[in-house]
């Protein structure tokens, strides 16, 4: 129970709200439990911070995820302790690996239990410390103030991420000092305190820039992070450049300008999008780890074929995975526009059309599939309808499996910003139908949409029940295949089609939506795609458009290979 406290101290749970308030914090996700009763009590009574309730921890950190990523705050989410914190972390995990700051506070047994077999005990430190940018457990009241100022720091500063508060019962109903509960309201955006890239490397960056023959940005994350697409885009066409992406740096640059590649490697890129990264003489990475997938397996590009200008905030990525001529440390934005700079003066005389011709010979392999009227509904159709359903505001979240490669190989983002992405860091099924209540928070204005295959919808069903409740209108779409689709591709390239424990039953996704009270329709028949999902995308609650499709392993890949 709260004892009465004195006018000038807070409880530790009304500490913990006051300072959320005091970074801007406007929402937090998340479900309630034994040891969260005063958090929750603070929250009610201190109003003004909107909760989310959520059917389980792993979609409230998803949920937290997705509105960061949309509105450029840190996300919230939190859970009780025990199951409440192992049960947040995959969530977590994703937003740290993915560079976005979200706060996890999983509240915990009292500091005066520990070590007693108390129920849902659990060593949360240990548990958090390698999957989180930061974290602490808090031991004293006093201290809660100073810990949540540094784990917002940590959050947006630097490379963002995510962070862990381990909130004890009896902390939370300890006095903290009303003096002591301040911040900079500025911490809890993402970036924070940008740094600048080094005045001589940025000279010879564009000294190499300069003696290029064919030089092409490959960008991640990191641009629409540091919101440096204006920046790209003007250094990009002083040097007549390309620029292509990764799955998560869709939204670099506006897909249908002559500039723009497309998504890049083996996950959405083609093999048009592959020769352009062969022809290039000097890569440019912006935001990019430069990773597995984004170069296919560090083959495309060569090592040694390009010179590398190496663009990231985190000084442990350039000269990662290739040997870099340039590293550029410092937030994208300032490198783009220090670059821009030093080549004051200078132009490069290209011809973009090469880029063009290979983006239509994509595209019209694309479009004939796209227009089939097969059955079972071909990937490519249900890109296609979306794609003419959709306003260039919308935001589209996808699941692996099959929506990812199709959707970011062919779905064209109208636009700069974040309008599309997925959870590319661990891939983990299940992941967008939450994701995408969280950017339908952070945005509400501008319609989302959710695409999964039926695998990922086993793993997330749950929440459809949340969506109804908030009344939300997200659409949802199924790949509906009755297989773990990719898998099952992987099979047949590499193992001779030895199929094995890839298929499962089918379900008729749209009438398990429609228990939830979710308005929704089961499609067999490419003819009519188009006009449900107009339909479906066109109502003001939740919708969910079944869509029973070709299996991937029948389906013509996406991707120049599948690669591990
Ligand atoms: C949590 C989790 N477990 C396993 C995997 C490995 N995996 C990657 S894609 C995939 C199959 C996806 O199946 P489905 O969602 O039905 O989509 P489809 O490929 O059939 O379109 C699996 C199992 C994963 N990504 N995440």
């Amino acid at each position: 129970m709260n004892k009465p406290v004195e006018l000038a101290t807070l409880t530790g749970a009304e500490a913990v709200v006051e300072m959320l308030k005091a970074h801007g914090v406007e929402v937090v996700f998340g479900l309630c439990g034994d040891t969260s009763l005063p958090l929750y009590d603070a929250l009610a009574r201190l109003g003004s911070i909107r909760h989310i309730l959520t059917r389980d921890e792993r979609h409230a950190a998803y949920m937290a995820d997705g509105y960061a990523r949309l509105s450029g705050r840190v996300g919230v989410c939190e859970g009780p302790s025990g199951g409440g914190a192992t049960y947040i972390l995959p969530g977590l995990v994703e937003a740290n690996e993915s560079s976005i700051p979200v706060l996890a506070i999983n509240t915990d047994v009292s500091v005066s239990s520990r070590g007693k077999f108390t129920l849902t005990e659990l060593d949360q430190r240990s548990l958090m410390k390698p999957l989180t940018k930061w974290n602490a457990v808090l031991d004293r009241s006093a201290d809660i103030p100073r810990t949540f100022r540094k784990a917002f720091e940590a959050m947006t500063t630097g490379r963002p991420g995510a962070a862990h508060i381990a909130l004890p019962f009896d902390v939370q109903n300890g006095p903290v000092e009303r003096a002591e509960v301040w911040a900079d309201p500025t911490l809890g955006r993402f970036p924070s305190r940008r740094v600048a890239p080094d005045p001589s490397l940025v000279e010879l960056a564009a000294r190499l820039l300069r003696k290029a023959r064919q030089p092409l940005f490959i960008c991640g994350g990191g641009v629409v992070l540091s919101g440096a697409e204006t920046e790209l885009l003007s250094l990009a066409e002083l040097l007549c450049a390309p620029v292509a992406t990764t799955i998560s740096g869709k939204g670099s640059v506006d897909e249908r300008c002559a500039h723009s590649v497309g998504v890049v490697g083996s996950n959405g890129g083609t093999p048009e999008t592959r020769a352009i990264v062969d022809a290039a003489d000097v890569i440019v990475f912006v935001g990019c780890r430069a990773g597995s997938v984004t170069t296919e397996r560090w083959r495309h590009p060569q090592a040694g074929k390009a010179r590398i200008i190496h663009i990231d905030v985190d000084p442990a990525v350039p000269g990662a995975n290739y040997k870099v001529d340039v590293p550029l440390v410092g937030d994208a934005r300032l490198c783009l526009s220090s670059l821009s700079e030093a080549l004051e003066g200078y132009r490069r005389e290209g011809d973009l059309s090469p880029v063009e011709a290979k983006k239509r010979a994509k595209f019209d392999k694309f479009e004939a599939l796209a227009r089939s009227d097969d059955t079972p509904i071909k990937p490519e159709r249900v890109v296609f309808e979306l794609q003419k359903n959709l306003d260039g505001d919308a935001i589209v979240v996808a699941d692996p499996g099959t929506p990812c490669p199709y959707l970011s190989a062919y779905y064209v983002v109208k636009g700069t910003g974040r309008r599309y992405f997925s959870n590319r860091a661990h891939g983990a099924l299940g992941y967008a139908l939450a994701a995408s209540i969280g950017a339908h928070v952070a945005r509400p204005k501008v319609k989302t949409v959710a695409v999964m295959g039926d695998g990922s919808f086993g793993m997330c069903v749950g929440e459809l029940e949340t969506a109804v409740r908030l009344r939300l209108p997200i659409t949802f779409v199924v790949i509906s295949n009755a297989v773990y689709g990719w898998i099952k591709a992987g099979q047949k390239t590499g193992y001779e089609g030895r199929y094995f424990s890839v298929d499962f039953g089918v379900t008729d996704h749209a009438r398990v939506a429609e228990a939830f009270g979710v308005k929704s329709w089961r499609v067999f028949d490419p003819g009519k795609l188009g006009a449900v999902l107009k339909e479906a995308i066109s109502l003001p609650g939740p919708t969910l458009v079944d869509v029973v499709c070709q299996p991937l392993h029948e389906a013509r890949a996406p991707v120049s290979e599948w690669v591990a």
